[in-house]
Protein backbone atom coordinates (compact mmCIF):
# COMPACT_ATOMS: atom_id res chain seq x y z
CA UNK A 1 0.00 0.00 0.00
CA UNK A 2 1.70 3.80 -0.81
CA UNK A 3 0.99 5.97 1.66
CA UNK A 4 1.54 9.89 1.75
CA UNK A 5 4.63 10.57 2.63
CA UNK A 6 5.08 7.49 -0.06
CA UNK A 7 3.67 9.60 -2.81
CA UNK A 8 5.08 12.29 -1.13
CA UNK A 9 8.58 10.93 -2.00
CA UNK A 10 7.39 9.97 -5.29
CA UNK A 11 6.58 13.44 -6.14
CA UNK A 12 9.85 15.03 -4.96
CA UNK A 13 11.98 12.88 -7.19
CA UNK A 14 11.14 13.99 -10.87
CA UNK A 15 11.97 17.79 -9.89
CA UNK A 16 15.10 16.55 -7.44
CA UNK A 17 16.25 15.07 -10.82
CA UNK A 18 15.71 18.16 -12.85
CA UNK A 19 17.02 19.93 -10.27
CA UNK A 20 20.08 18.20 -10.93
CA UNK A 21 20.35 17.75 -14.48
CA UNK A 22 19.64 21.36 -14.55
CA UNK A 23 22.34 22.82 -12.12
CA UNK A 24 24.99 20.78 -14.27
CA UNK A 25 23.58 22.46 -17.48
CA UNK A 26 24.10 25.95 -16.20
CA UNK A 27 27.42 24.98 -14.47
CA UNK A 28 28.67 23.24 -17.69
CA UNK A 29 27.27 26.83 -19.55
CA UNK A 30 28.73 29.01 -17.10
CA UNK A 31 32.17 27.44 -17.68
CA UNK A 32 31.37 28.07 -22.03
CA UNK A 33 28.51 29.52 -23.07
CA UNK A 34 26.43 31.58 -20.39
CA UNK A 35 23.34 31.96 -22.28
CA UNK A 36 23.29 28.20 -23.78
CA UNK A 37 22.15 27.12 -20.08
CA UNK A 38 19.05 25.54 -20.82
CA UNK A 39 16.33 27.95 -19.06
CA UNK A 40 17.74 30.52 -20.44
CA UNK A 41 17.94 29.23 -24.12
CA UNK A 42 14.09 28.53 -23.73
CA UNK A 43 13.59 31.66 -21.62
CA UNK A 44 15.08 33.82 -24.83
CA UNK A 45 13.20 31.60 -27.64
CA UNK A 46 9.86 32.69 -25.93
CA UNK A 47 10.91 35.98 -25.68
CA UNK A 48 11.98 35.82 -29.69
CA UNK A 49 8.57 34.52 -30.48
CA UNK A 50 6.34 36.10 -28.51
CA UNK A 51 3.36 37.76 -30.42
CA UNK A 52 4.49 41.71 -29.79
CA UNK A 53 0.81 42.28 -28.36
CA UNK A 54 1.68 39.66 -25.64
CA UNK A 55 5.04 41.27 -24.89
CA UNK A 56 3.62 44.73 -24.21
CA UNK A 57 1.61 43.31 -21.56
CA UNK A 58 3.67 41.48 -19.78
CA UNK A 59 6.19 45.19 -20.17
CA UNK A 60 3.21 47.12 -19.01
CA UNK A 61 2.20 44.56 -16.32
CA UNK A 62 5.56 43.60 -14.84
CA UNK A 63 7.97 46.36 -16.37
CA UNK A 64 11.27 45.09 -15.50
CA UNK A 65 10.58 42.15 -13.70
CA UNK A 66 9.14 40.48 -16.51
CA UNK A 67 12.19 38.82 -17.53
CA UNK A 68 12.33 37.20 -13.82
CA UNK A 69 8.84 36.13 -14.47
CA UNK A 70 9.59 34.35 -17.51
CA UNK A 71 12.79 32.74 -16.37
CA UNK A 72 9.97 31.78 -13.39
CA UNK A 73 7.59 30.69 -15.59
CA UNK A 74 9.78 28.06 -17.54
CA UNK A 75 10.86 26.51 -14.23
CA UNK A 76 6.92 26.24 -12.91
CA UNK A 77 6.26 24.38 -16.34
CA UNK A 78 9.33 22.39 -15.29
CA UNK A 79 8.72 21.91 -12.12
CA UNK A 80 5.20 20.91 -12.89
CA UNK A 81 6.17 17.85 -15.59
CA UNK A 82 9.11 16.88 -13.28
CA UNK A 83 6.51 16.44 -10.55
CA UNK A 84 4.60 14.02 -12.97
CA UNK A 85 7.15 12.19 -13.77
CA UNK A 86 7.95 10.18 -10.71
CA UNK A 87 4.76 9.27 -10.96
CA UNK A 88 5.15 8.02 -14.62
CA UNK A 89 8.44 6.32 -13.74
CA UNK A 90 6.80 4.31 -11.02
CA UNK A 91 5.15 2.15 -13.39
CA UNK A 92 7.99 2.82 -16.56
CA UNK A 93 11.21 3.71 -15.63
CA UNK A 94 12.05 3.95 -18.92
CA UNK A 95 8.84 6.61 -19.79
CA UNK A 96 9.41 8.39 -16.61
CA UNK A 97 13.16 9.24 -17.80
CA UNK A 98 12.15 9.71 -21.52
CA UNK A 99 9.94 12.77 -20.17
CA UNK A 100 13.35 14.60 -18.69
CA UNK A 101 15.45 13.67 -21.84
CA UNK A 102 12.52 15.01 -23.50
CA UNK A 103 12.70 18.74 -21.73
CA UNK A 104 16.10 18.67 -21.84
CA UNK A 105 15.93 18.16 -26.18
CA UNK A 106 13.32 20.73 -26.17
CA UNK A 107 15.96 23.33 -24.29
CA UNK A 108 18.82 22.01 -26.95
CA UNK A 109 16.81 22.90 -30.08
CA UNK A 110 16.20 26.06 -28.78
CA UNK A 111 20.06 26.45 -27.88
CA UNK A 112 21.22 25.67 -31.38
CA UNK A 113 18.26 27.57 -32.71
CA UNK A 114 19.57 31.09 -31.22
CA UNK A 115 21.03 33.35 -33.76
CA UNK A 116 24.52 32.98 -33.91
CA UNK A 117 24.50 29.75 -32.00
CA UNK A 118 26.77 26.53 -32.88
CA UNK A 119 26.12 23.20 -31.97
CA UNK A 120 28.26 23.25 -29.51
CA UNK A 121 25.09 25.47 -27.58
CA UNK A 122 23.60 22.00 -27.30
CA UNK A 123 25.72 20.44 -24.97
CA UNK A 124 24.51 22.01 -21.27
CA UNK A 125 21.33 20.88 -22.23
CA UNK A 126 22.56 17.15 -23.11
CA UNK A 127 24.39 17.35 -19.81
CA UNK A 128 20.91 18.25 -18.14
CA UNK A 129 19.07 15.22 -19.91
CA UNK A 130 21.87 12.81 -19.09
CA UNK A 131 22.53 14.20 -15.36
CA UNK A 132 18.53 14.28 -14.99
CA UNK A 133 17.84 10.77 -15.83
CA UNK A 134 20.87 9.47 -14.46
CA UNK A 135 20.11 10.56 -11.15
CA UNK A 136 15.74 9.64 -11.51
CA UNK A 137 17.33 5.99 -12.21
CA UNK A 138 19.51 5.55 -9.33
CA UNK A 139 17.05 7.36 -6.70
CA UNK A 140 14.34 4.62 -8.31
CA UNK A 141 17.40 1.96 -7.58
CA UNK A 142 16.86 3.03 -4.02
CA UNK A 143 12.95 2.57 -4.11
CA UNK A 144 11.25 -0.29 -1.61
CA UNK A 145 10.43 -3.31 -3.80
CA UNK A 146 7.02 -3.25 -1.86
CA UNK A 147 6.29 0.26 -3.16
CA UNK A 148 6.63 -0.42 -7.09
CA UNK A 149 2.77 -0.02 -8.42
CA UNK A 150 1.28 -3.55 -8.50
CA UNK A 151 1.46 -4.22 -12.39
CA UNK A 152 5.37 -4.35 -12.21
CA UNK A 153 7.41 -6.33 -11.30
CA UNK A 154 10.57 -5.09 -8.74
CA UNK A 155 13.92 -5.54 -10.03
CA UNK A 156 15.08 -8.12 -8.35
CA UNK A 157 18.69 -6.84 -7.73
CA UNK A 158 17.48 -3.65 -5.79
CA UNK A 159 14.72 -5.01 -4.01
CA UNK A 160 16.58 -6.67 -1.12
CA UNK A 161 19.11 -3.78 0.21
CA UNK A 162 16.82 -0.87 -1.06
CA UNK A 163 14.47 1.15 1.80
CA UNK A 164 12.43 4.17 2.17
CA UNK A 165 14.90 5.75 3.85
CA UNK A 166 17.59 4.71 1.15
CA UNK A 167 15.65 6.63 -0.81
CA UNK A 168 14.87 9.90 1.19
CA UNK A 169 18.74 10.23 1.74
CA UNK A 170 19.33 9.85 -2.14
CA UNK A 171 16.67 12.19 -2.42
CA UNK A 172 18.74 14.99 0.25
CA UNK A 173 21.71 14.61 -1.47
CA UNK A 174 20.62 15.12 -4.57
CA UNK A 175 19.09 18.20 -3.56
CA UNK A 176 21.82 19.22 -1.95
CA UNK A 177 24.28 18.48 -4.95
CA UNK A 178 21.75 20.10 -7.16
CA UNK A 179 22.55 23.79 -5.02
CA UNK A 180 26.14 23.17 -4.78
CA UNK A 181 26.59 22.72 -8.27
CA UNK A 182 24.02 25.25 -9.36
CA UNK A 183 25.60 28.06 -7.03
CA UNK A 184 28.99 27.29 -8.19
CA UNK A 185 27.48 27.96 -12.10
CA UNK A 186 26.42 31.04 -10.46
CA UNK A 187 29.46 32.10 -8.90
CA UNK A 188 31.46 31.35 -11.93
CA UNK A 189 29.36 33.31 -14.16
CA UNK A 190 29.84 36.22 -11.37
CA UNK A 191 33.24 35.85 -11.13
CA UNK A 192 33.79 35.80 -15.46
CA UNK A 193 31.36 38.93 -15.35
CA UNK A 194 33.72 41.27 -13.54
CA UNK A 195 34.38 44.16 -15.32
CA UNK A 196 37.29 44.52 -17.32
CA UNK A 197 40.34 47.23 -16.58
CA UNK A 198 40.14 49.56 -19.85
CA UNK A 199 41.42 53.26 -19.48
CA UNK A 200 39.68 55.00 -21.74
CA UNK A 201 40.88 58.11 -23.40
CA UNK A 202 40.14 61.91 -23.03
CA UNK A 203 37.72 63.09 -25.43
CA UNK A 204 38.57 65.59 -28.00
CA UNK A 205 35.39 67.09 -27.82
CA UNK A 206 34.83 67.22 -23.82
CA UNK A 207 30.94 67.91 -22.78
CA UNK A 208 31.82 70.03 -20.15
CA UNK A 209 30.98 71.44 -17.07
CA UNK A 210 27.58 69.75 -15.70
CA UNK A 211 25.83 72.30 -13.48
CA UNK A 212 24.02 71.36 -10.03
CA UNK A 213 20.52 69.82 -10.53
CA UNK A 214 17.33 70.24 -8.53
CA UNK A 215 18.26 66.89 -7.00
CA UNK A 216 18.90 68.45 -3.77
CA UNK A 217 16.10 71.52 -3.74
CA UNK A 218 13.66 68.89 -4.44
CA UNK A 219 13.28 66.12 -2.41
CA UNK A 220 11.55 62.61 -4.59
CA UNK A 221 12.49 64.07 -7.86
CA UNK A 222 14.94 62.01 -10.47
CA UNK A 223 18.27 62.67 -10.55
CA UNK A 224 19.57 64.63 -13.34
CA UNK A 225 21.79 62.29 -14.12
CA UNK A 226 21.05 58.97 -13.96
CA UNK A 227 23.73 57.02 -11.58
CA UNK A 228 24.87 54.45 -13.82
CA UNK A 229 23.94 51.52 -11.58
CA UNK A 230 20.70 52.88 -11.39
CA UNK A 231 20.11 53.14 -15.08
CA UNK A 232 17.60 51.12 -17.12
CA UNK A 233 17.95 48.05 -19.20
CA UNK A 234 16.13 46.53 -21.97
CA UNK A 235 17.06 44.04 -24.22
CA UNK A 236 16.11 40.60 -25.40
CA UNK A 237 18.79 38.91 -23.17
CA UNK A 238 18.29 36.81 -20.48
CA UNK A 239 21.73 36.75 -19.45
CA UNK A 240 24.68 39.85 -19.21
CA UNK A 241 26.81 38.91 -22.22
CA UNK A 242 30.88 38.95 -21.43
CA UNK A 243 32.39 40.09 -23.95
CA UNK A 244 36.27 40.64 -23.92
CA UNK A 245 37.59 43.90 -25.43
CA UNK A 246 40.26 41.87 -26.85
CA UNK A 247 38.45 39.99 -28.70
CA UNK A 248 35.87 42.86 -29.59
CA UNK A 249 35.65 44.04 -33.13
CA UNK A 250 33.71 45.96 -35.44
CA UNK A 251 32.79 45.73 -39.23
CA UNK A 252 31.35 47.74 -41.43
CA UNK A 253 30.33 46.83 -44.43
CA UNK A 254 27.32 46.39 -46.84
CA UNK A 255 27.22 49.12 -49.73
CA UNK A 256 30.71 51.04 -48.72
CA UNK A 257 32.94 52.08 -51.10
CA UNK A 258 35.90 50.53 -48.39
CA UNK A 259 34.71 48.05 -45.84
CA UNK A 260 36.73 47.63 -42.93
CA UNK A 261 37.09 46.05 -39.38
CA UNK A 262 38.82 47.62 -36.42
CA UNK A 263 39.45 46.59 -33.42
CA UNK A 264 39.13 48.27 -29.92
CA UNK A 265 42.70 49.70 -29.23
CA UNK A 266 41.69 50.86 -33.36
CA UNK A 267 38.69 52.27 -31.89
CA UNK A 268 40.05 53.81 -28.45
CA UNK A 269 42.96 55.57 -30.81
CA UNK A 270 39.95 57.63 -32.84
CA UNK A 271 39.05 61.16 -32.25
CA UNK A 272 36.28 60.96 -29.22
CA UNK A 273 33.78 63.35 -28.40
CA UNK A 274 31.79 63.18 -24.77
CA UNK A 275 28.02 64.51 -25.10
CA UNK A 276 24.95 64.47 -22.34
CA UNK A 277 22.38 62.63 -24.04
CA UNK A 278 19.09 61.07 -21.87
CA UNK A 279 18.60 57.72 -23.80
CA UNK A 280 14.40 56.60 -23.77
CA UNK A 281 12.85 53.05 -24.72
CA UNK A 282 9.84 52.81 -26.88
CA UNK A 283 7.90 50.79 -24.53
CA UNK A 284 8.19 53.46 -21.74
CA UNK A 285 4.56 54.12 -20.66
CA UNK A 286 3.87 57.92 -20.38
CA UNK A 287 5.28 58.57 -16.73
CA UNK A 288 7.45 55.17 -16.86
CA UNK A 289 10.51 54.16 -15.92
CA UNK A 290 12.33 53.42 -19.31
CA UNK A 291 14.70 56.88 -19.76
CA UNK A 292 17.57 57.67 -18.11
CA UNK A 293 20.18 60.29 -18.56
CA UNK A 294 24.06 60.04 -18.97
CA UNK A 295 27.44 61.15 -19.89
CA UNK A 296 28.27 59.15 -23.06
CA UNK A 297 31.78 59.23 -24.53
CA UNK A 298 32.62 57.72 -28.23
CA UNK A 299 33.43 58.44 -31.72
CA UNK A 300 31.51 59.88 -33.91
CA UNK A 301 29.34 57.89 -36.03
CA UNK A 302 29.97 59.80 -39.12
CA UNK A 303 33.61 59.76 -38.23
CA UNK A 304 33.24 55.81 -38.54
CA UNK A 305 30.70 56.22 -42.30
CA UNK A 306 32.92 58.28 -44.21
CA UNK A 307 35.98 55.97 -43.48
CA UNK A 308 33.51 53.07 -45.35
CA UNK A 309 32.69 55.80 -47.44
CA UNK A 310 28.71 55.49 -47.70
CA UNK A 311 27.50 53.87 -51.39
CA UNK A 312 23.97 55.90 -52.78
CA UNK A 313 21.64 53.12 -52.69
CA UNK A 314 22.03 52.60 -48.75
CA UNK A 315 18.86 54.13 -46.49
CA UNK A 316 18.95 52.29 -43.77
CA UNK A 317 21.81 51.25 -40.98
CA UNK A 318 21.51 47.82 -39.70
CA UNK A 319 23.49 47.25 -36.38
CA UNK A 320 24.21 43.56 -35.14
CA UNK A 321 25.09 42.79 -31.81
CA UNK A 322 27.76 39.61 -31.17
CA UNK A 323 25.10 37.60 -31.01
CA UNK A 324 22.98 38.27 -34.72
CA UNK A 325 20.13 40.41 -32.77
CA UNK A 326 20.01 43.15 -35.29
CA UNK A 327 18.95 47.03 -34.66
CA UNK A 328 17.93 49.17 -37.55
CA UNK A 329 18.42 52.89 -38.01
CA UNK A 330 17.26 55.07 -40.60
CA UNK A 331 20.49 56.20 -41.96
CA UNK A 332 19.47 60.17 -42.77
CA UNK A 333 18.40 60.45 -39.38
CA UNK A 334 21.91 58.77 -38.09
CA UNK A 335 23.27 61.38 -40.39
CA UNK A 336 21.94 64.60 -39.95
CA UNK A 337 24.42 66.42 -37.77
CA UNK A 338 23.00 64.92 -34.63
CA UNK A 339 25.58 63.63 -32.61
CA UNK A 340 25.02 59.76 -32.62
CA UNK A 341 28.12 58.08 -31.73
CA UNK A 342 29.68 54.78 -31.15
CA UNK A 343 30.13 54.96 -27.43
CA UNK A 344 32.51 53.35 -25.13
CA UNK A 345 32.30 55.00 -21.76
CA UNK A 346 29.28 55.93 -19.50
CA UNK A 347 29.28 58.59 -16.60
CA UNK A 348 33.20 58.98 -16.74
CA UNK A 349 33.87 54.76 -16.81
CA UNK A 350 33.70 51.71 -19.38
CA UNK A 351 30.66 50.84 -20.39
CA UNK A 352 28.99 48.42 -17.84
CA UNK A 353 28.12 44.70 -19.42
CA UNK A 354 24.42 45.61 -19.58
CA UNK A 355 24.73 48.81 -20.91
CA UNK A 356 26.93 47.54 -24.19
CA UNK A 357 30.41 46.80 -22.68
CA UNK A 358 33.08 46.94 -24.54
CA UNK A 359 30.72 49.53 -27.51
CA UNK A 360 27.16 50.64 -28.24
CA UNK A 361 25.45 52.76 -30.50
CA UNK A 362 24.08 56.09 -28.77
CA UNK A 363 21.65 58.42 -31.01
CA UNK A 364 19.90 61.46 -29.59
CA UNK A 365 16.48 61.63 -30.27
CA UNK A 366 15.79 58.26 -31.75
CA UNK A 367 14.22 55.63 -29.41
CA UNK A 368 16.76 52.77 -28.34
CA UNK A 369 15.34 50.01 -30.34
CA UNK A 370 16.08 51.95 -33.66
CA UNK A 371 19.45 53.53 -32.28
CA UNK A 372 21.01 52.01 -29.26
CA UNK A 373 23.02 48.74 -30.30
CA UNK A 374 24.74 47.36 -27.39
CA UNK A 375 27.57 44.62 -27.55
CA UNK A 376 27.08 45.54 -30.94
CA UNK A 377 29.68 44.09 -33.60
CA UNK A 378 28.75 45.14 -36.81
CA UNK A 379 27.31 48.22 -38.93
CA UNK A 380 26.07 46.95 -42.45
CA UNK A 381 24.64 50.01 -44.58
CA UNK A 382 21.56 48.68 -47.03
CA UNK A 383 18.05 49.09 -47.27
CA UNK A 384 14.96 48.74 -45.70
CA UNK A 385 13.98 46.81 -48.99
CA UNK A 386 17.28 44.39 -48.67
CA UNK A 387 16.94 43.79 -44.57
CA UNK A 388 14.41 43.92 -41.93
CA UNK A 389 15.87 44.11 -38.02
CA UNK A 390 14.47 41.99 -34.93
CA UNK A 391 11.79 44.69 -33.80
CA UNK A 392 11.16 45.47 -37.98
CA UNK A 393 9.80 41.90 -38.31
CA UNK A 394 7.71 42.40 -34.91
CA UNK A 395 5.58 45.16 -36.64
CA UNK A 396 7.39 48.05 -34.92
CA UNK A 397 8.39 51.05 -36.69
CA UNK A 398 11.09 51.74 -38.43
CA UNK A 399 11.07 55.41 -38.64
CA UNK A 400 10.87 56.25 -34.26
CA UNK A 401 11.75 59.81 -33.01
CA UNK A 402 11.63 59.95 -29.78
CA UNK A 403 8.00 62.14 -28.55
CA UNK A 404 8.45 64.60 -26.60
CA UNK A 405 7.31 63.87 -22.60
CA UNK A 406 7.20 64.70 -19.53
CA UNK A 407 6.72 62.86 -16.14
CA UNK A 408 5.73 64.05 -12.40
CA UNK A 409 8.35 62.37 -10.24
CA UNK A 410 6.74 63.65 -6.82
CA UNK A 411 4.27 63.93 -5.18
CA UNK A 412 4.18 60.28 -5.88
CA UNK A 413 0.80 58.76 -7.35
CA UNK A 414 -1.77 58.34 -4.77
CA UNK A 415 -0.03 59.99 -2.20
CA UNK A 416 -1.78 61.66 1.13
CA UNK A 417 -0.77 65.42 1.29
CA UNK A 418 -0.30 68.24 3.96
CA UNK A 419 -2.69 71.07 3.41
CA UNK A 420 -0.38 73.78 2.15
CA UNK A 421 2.42 73.92 -0.02
CA UNK A 422 3.27 71.14 -2.04
CA UNK A 423 6.30 70.94 -4.45
CA UNK A 424 5.30 69.16 -7.69
CA UNK A 425 8.65 68.24 -9.40
CA UNK A 426 9.84 66.02 -12.45
CA UNK A 427 11.78 65.47 -15.99
CA UNK A 428 10.63 66.90 -19.07
CA UNK A 429 12.86 65.73 -22.72
CA UNK A 430 12.17 66.70 -25.95
CA UNK A 431 15.28 65.71 -27.84
CA UNK A 432 13.37 66.10 -31.46
CA UNK A 433 12.26 69.34 -31.42
CA UNK A 434 15.39 71.87 -30.06
CA UNK A 435 15.02 70.83 -26.49
CA UNK A 436 12.58 71.60 -23.33
CA UNK A 437 11.12 75.33 -23.92
CA UNK A 438 9.13 75.16 -20.71
CA UNK A 439 6.92 72.86 -18.36
CA UNK A 440 3.49 73.02 -17.43
CA UNK A 441 1.02 71.97 -14.57
CA UNK A 442 -2.59 71.78 -14.45
CA UNK A 443 -3.85 71.11 -10.85
CA UNK A 444 -7.79 69.44 -11.32
CA UNK A 445 -7.81 69.94 -15.65
CA UNK A 446 -7.34 73.89 -15.05
CA UNK A 447 -5.37 76.43 -16.38
CA UNK A 448 -1.62 75.58 -17.03
CA UNK A 449 0.57 77.21 -15.34
CA UNK A 450 4.48 77.88 -15.95
CA UNK A 451 6.87 75.64 -13.75
CA UNK A 452 10.04 76.78 -13.04
CA UNK A 453 13.02 74.38 -15.23
CA UNK A 454 16.52 73.51 -13.72
CA UNK A 455 19.49 74.14 -15.63
CA UNK A 456 20.18 72.63 -18.94
CA UNK A 457 22.73 70.24 -20.46
CA UNK A 458 21.72 70.71 -24.16
CA UNK A 459 18.77 69.75 -26.36
CA UNK A 460 19.17 66.07 -26.37
CA UNK A 461 19.38 66.25 -22.58
CA UNK A 462 16.06 66.27 -20.41
CA UNK A 463 15.49 68.74 -17.50
CA UNK A 464 14.18 68.59 -14.59
CA UNK A 465 11.44 70.77 -13.35
CA UNK A 466 9.04 72.13 -10.45
CA UNK A 467 6.43 73.96 -9.22
CA UNK A 468 5.39 75.33 -5.85
CA UNK A 469 1.17 74.31 -5.36
CA UNK A 470 -1.17 75.72 -2.44
CA UNK A 471 -2.64 71.75 -2.25
CA UNK A 472 -6.30 72.68 -0.64
CA UNK A 473 -8.46 69.84 1.16
CA UNK A 474 -9.96 66.86 -1.33
CA UNK A 475 -8.72 65.19 -4.19
CA UNK A 476 -6.91 66.42 -6.96
CA UNK A 477 -5.75 65.29 -9.83
CA UNK A 478 -2.24 66.80 -11.00
CA UNK A 479 -1.04 66.98 -14.58
CA UNK A 480 2.38 68.17 -16.22
CA UNK A 481 2.87 69.20 -20.08
CA UNK A 482 5.96 70.01 -21.91
CA UNK A 483 6.64 72.45 -24.55
CA UNK A 484 9.51 72.14 -26.83
CA UNK A 485 12.10 74.85 -28.36
CA UNK A 486 9.72 74.08 -31.87
CA UNK A 487 7.02 75.58 -30.11
CA UNK A 488 5.10 72.43 -29.76
CA UNK A 489 3.08 71.05 -27.15
CA UNK A 490 3.29 67.47 -25.97
CA UNK A 491 -0.03 66.15 -27.42
CA UNK A 492 -3.14 64.58 -24.58
CA UNK A 493 -3.89 62.04 -27.16
CA UNK A 494 -2.92 58.82 -25.57
CA UNK A 495 -1.28 56.16 -27.58
CA UNK A 496 0.22 53.31 -26.51
CA UNK A 497 4.34 52.00 -27.05
CA UNK A 498 3.10 50.18 -30.13
CA UNK A 499 4.24 50.69 -32.66
CA UNK A 500 6.26 54.40 -32.32
CA UNK A 501 5.88 55.20 -28.40
CA UNK A 502 3.14 56.05 -26.41
CA UNK A 503 1.53 59.49 -25.50
CA UNK A 504 -1.12 61.39 -23.47
CA UNK A 505 -0.03 63.64 -20.58
CA UNK A 506 1.18 62.23 -16.99
CA UNK A 507 -1.75 62.84 -14.75
CA UNK A 508 -1.36 61.83 -10.96
CA UNK A 509 -4.41 61.62 -7.99
CA UNK A 510 -3.53 62.76 -4.66
CA UNK A 511 -5.82 63.09 -1.74
CA UNK A 512 -4.82 66.46 0.48
CA UNK A 513 -5.82 66.56 3.97
CA UNK A 514 -5.85 67.51 7.48
N1 LIG B 1 22.10 44.19 -28.53
C1 LIG B 1 21.00 44.83 -28.11
N2 LIG B 1 21.02 46.17 -28.02
C2 LIG B 1 19.95 46.84 -27.59
C3 LIG B 1 18.76 46.16 -27.25
C4 LIG B 1 18.75 44.74 -27.35
O1 LIG B 1 17.76 44.06 -27.08
N3 LIG B 1 19.90 44.11 -27.78
N4 LIG B 1 17.68 46.88 -26.80
C5 LIG B 1 17.58 48.28 -27.22
C6 LIG B 1 16.56 49.01 -26.53
S1 LIG B 1 14.95 48.59 -26.88
C7 LIG B 1 16.83 50.07 -25.71
S2 LIG B 1 15.60 51.05 -25.13
C8 LIG B 1 18.21 50.38 -25.32
C9 LIG B 1 18.34 50.40 -23.82
O2 LIG B 1 19.66 50.63 -23.44
P1 LIG B 1 20.06 50.40 -21.93
O3 LIG B 1 19.69 49.01 -21.56
O4 LIG B 1 21.53 50.65 -21.86
O5 LIG B 1 19.28 51.41 -21.12
O6 LIG B 1 19.13 49.43 -25.81
C10 LIG B 1 18.89 49.01 -27.13
N5 LIG B 1 19.99 48.20 -27.53
MO1 LIG C 1 13.61 50.09 -26.05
Amino acid sequence: MTTWSDRLTLAAMGPAAAAAGLAAGHLLAAATTPSASPVLAVGSTVIDRTPTPVKEWAVAHFGTNDKTILVGSVLAVVLLVATAVGFVARRSLVLGAGILVLLSAVAAVCAVLRPAADAGDALPSVLTGVVAAGVLLTLFALWPAALWSADRAPDEGTAGNASRRGVLVGLGVTVLAAAAVGGLGRRLTSLRGRPENVTLPAPAEPAGAFPAGLDRTVPGITPWRTPTGGFYRVDTRLDVPVLSSADWSLRVDGDVRHPFTLTFDELLAMPMIERDITLTCVSNSVGGPYAGGARWLGVRLTDLLDRAGVGAKADQMLSTDFAGMTISTPLALATDGRDAMLAVGMNGAPLPREHGFPARLVIPGLYGFISATKWVSRLTLTTYADHSAYWTDRHWATDAPIKISSRIDTPRPLAQLDVGEVVVGGVAWAQGGGGVDRVEVSIDGGAWQQAQLGPSAGEVYWRQWFHRWDAKPGSHTVSCRVVDGDGRTQAPVRANPFPDGASGLHTINVTVGS
